[in-house]
C-alpha cells in the first residue's frame, strides 16, 4: 500500500527569476574546472551548473531559475524532485542499496517488472529485465530477439536513435555527434525510410509499404530477428508517423517472425498522456524498451513483453552488476504509483492541449514554424524556410540560447538540427508553460 509522506521541503519556486547575466559567475568558474576536468567528448549545451530542481523549475550555482522544458530529456516526468520519489528513495537507501539481483534477489526488482506488465501494452503474458541505461534496454531487446529467433538482422528506421554504445550507434541515424570516427559499428544493423509526413508527404500505408520493400530488398525478411521502432521519434525531431504507419510495419513483422521491438524510452511512461506512446497508434509491441521517466530520475531501464520472447535467453545469459538498483527501484514503484493515484495521465493531455494551441498560435504569427506536431508533453516545432522549405537550424540556436538568458530550458532535435521539442515535466502548470511559450515568441523571427 502507498504511504503519503510528508512534502519535501523544497526551496526552489515556482517562476522563473534570472538575477545573473546567464551564465553566471558560479557557472563560468565551474566551467573552467570543469574544461580542465572532464573530457571534451562529454560537452553541455547549456553550461549553467545546476544546484537543485523541483517541479518544473530547477536553480542554478547562481540563483537563477529556469522553467524547464527539457526535463533532462524527458527523465524527471513526474516533476524534478517529486516528494513521493524522494521519500521512496531516502527510505530505500536506509535499508538496501545494492543487492545484485542475479545473485541474492530482492522484491522491489519483482515489483517493479510487475507493473512495467500491468502497464505496458497487451493483454499476453509478459515479463521484464531491469538494466541501467535506455543503451542498455536497446542491446537487450536484441540480444532477446536474437535468441529467440536464431536471426542476427536488425532492421531500424531513418532517423532513429537508440543509443550510444557500439551496437546502438549502429543503429542510430545521424553521424554526428554520434557515431562520427567511432566506428566500426557493429553489422547486421539494416536501415530503412521512415513515415515523416511533413517531408514525404506520403499516407502511413504508402511509407510503410516503402519501409518494408526496402528492407525486404537490402535485408530480406527471413534474417531479420527484429525491427525497432520509436512510436515517435525523439532525438530524429518527434517524428509522428502518418496514421496506419505502424500497425502496417507490425503486420509485417508478425506475418514474418520478426520481434517488433518498440523503442519507448522517450516517448513511454505517462509522457504522451498514455502509459505508453504505442497505445495512440494502435500497436501492441512484442517488446517494449523503456528507460528516462521510469524511475523519476534514477537510472534504471528495462525490456518488457511476450513471456515466450523474454525467456529466450538460457539462465544466466542476461544481467549486469547494477541492474535493476534497489533504489531506483523503489523510485520507479513510487512514480508508477504517482502516476495512478495523482492521474497524471491527464496532466499529459493537459499539457498536450495547452502547448498545441499556443504552438499553433506561434505558428500562425511566425511563419518560420513549418509543423506544430507531437503527442501530450512531448510536442515540437520544425523550423524551416517558409519560401524555400530549408530547415532552419540557425534559428534554432539562436531561440534556445536566447531562451536559456531569459529563464527558459528547452532542447533542440532533428537530424537537421531545426526542431525545438518541449518534454515538459508533468508538474509544470499552464502559466509556467504559456510563460515559456511567450519568451520564445520573442526571440522568433
Ligand atoms: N532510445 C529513443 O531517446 C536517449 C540521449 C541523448 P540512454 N535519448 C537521449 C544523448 O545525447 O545522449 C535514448 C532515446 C531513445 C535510446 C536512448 C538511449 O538512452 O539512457 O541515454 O542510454
Amino acid at each position: 500500500m502507498v504511504e503519503v509522506h510528508a512534502p519535501n521541503v523544497s526551496t526552489v519556486g515556482t517562476e522563473r527569476r534570472v538575477v545573473t547575466a546567464i551564465p553566471g559567475p558560479r557557472s563560468v568558474e565551474l566551467q573552467e574546472r570543469r574544461l580542465a576536468a572532464v573530457s571534451a567528448g562529454a560537452s553541455s549545451a547549456v553550461p549553467v551548473f545546476l544546484a537543485r530542481a523541483h517541479g518544473a523549475i530547477v536553480e542554478d550555482v547562481d540563483g537563477n531559475a529556469f522553467i524547464d522544458l527539457g526535463s533532462g530529456i524527458g527523465v524527471t516526468t513526474i516533476g524534478h524532485t517529486d516528494d513521493d520519489v524522494v521519500a521512496a528513495a531516502q527510505a530505500q537507501v536506509a535499508d538496501l542499496v545494492h543487492g545484485m539481483f542475479t545473485i541474492t534477489p530482492y522484491e522491489s526488482y519483482v515489483r517493479v517488472a510487475e507493473l512495467l506488465a500491468e502497464h505496458t501494452p497487451g493483454d499476453f503474458a509478459k515479463k521484464a529485465l531491469l538494466v541501467n541505461s535506455g543503451a542498455e534496454a536497446v542491446e537487450n531487446g536484441v540480444k532477446i530477439a536474437r535468441k529467440h529467433t536464431g536471426r542476427q538482422g536488425v532492421a531500424v528506421i531513418d532517423h532513429a536513435y537508440h543509443a550510444r554504445t557500439n551496437l546502438t550507434m549502429a543503429m542510430t541515424f545521424k553521424n554526428m555527434p554520434y557515431r562520427d570516427g567511432f566506428g566500426p559499428f557493429a553489422g547486421e544493423v539494416y536501415r530503412a525510410p521512415n513515415s515523416y509526413p511533413l517531408v514525404d508527404g506520403l499516407s502511413g500505408e504508402a511509407a510503410a509499404a516503402r519501409t518494408i520493400a526496402y528492407l525486404e530488398k537490402n535485408a530480406g525478411a527471413k534474417n531479420l530477428a527484429c525491427l525497432v521502432v520509436e512510436p515517435i521519434q525523439g532525438e530524429g525531431g518527434f517524428v509522428v508517423p502518418a496514421d496506419g504507419y505502424l500497425p502496417a510495419l507490425q503486420e509485417w513483422c508478425a506475418a514474418n517472425g520478426i520481434v517488433f521491438i518498440a523503442d519507448e524510452i522517450q516517448s513511454g511512461m505517462a509522457r504522451t498522456g498514455r502509459w505508453f506512446a504505442s497505445e495512440h497508434f494502435g500497436v501492441v509491441p512484442d517488446l517494449v524498451l523503456s528507460a528516462k521517466g521510469i524511475a523519476g530520475g534514477l537510472p534504471l531501464a528495462a525490456v518488457v513483453g511476450r513471456a515466450e520472447i523474454m525467456d529466450a535467453s538460457h539462465p544466466g545469459g542476461l544481467g549486469g552488476t547494477f541492474g535493476g538498483n534497489p533504489v531506483a527501484c523503489a523510485a520507479s514503484i513510487a512514480v508508477f504509483e504517482a502516476i495512478e493515484r495523482r492521474g497524471l495521465l491527464a496532466e499529459g493531455e493537459r499539457i498536450g492541449a495547452t502547448l498545441r494551441a499556443a504552438l499553433a498560435e506561434l505558428a500562425e504569427r511566425h511563419p518560420v514554424i513549418a509543423e506544430v506536431r507531437g503527442l501530450g508533453a512531448m510536442m515540437a516545432i520544425e523550423l524551416r524556410d517558409p519560401v524555400t522549405g530549408e530547415p532552419r537550424a540557425d534559428v534554432v540556436g539562436v531561440v534556445a540560447q536566447g531562451a536559456a538568458r531569459q529563464g527558459v530550458l528547452l532542447l533542440t532535435a532533428g537530424t537537421n538540427g531545426n526542431v525545438i521539442r518541449f518534454l515538459p515535466s508533468l508538474a509544470i502548470t499552464d502559466e509556467q508553460l504559456r510563460d515559456a511559450v511567450s519568451v520564445i515568441e520573442g526571440l522568433l523571427p
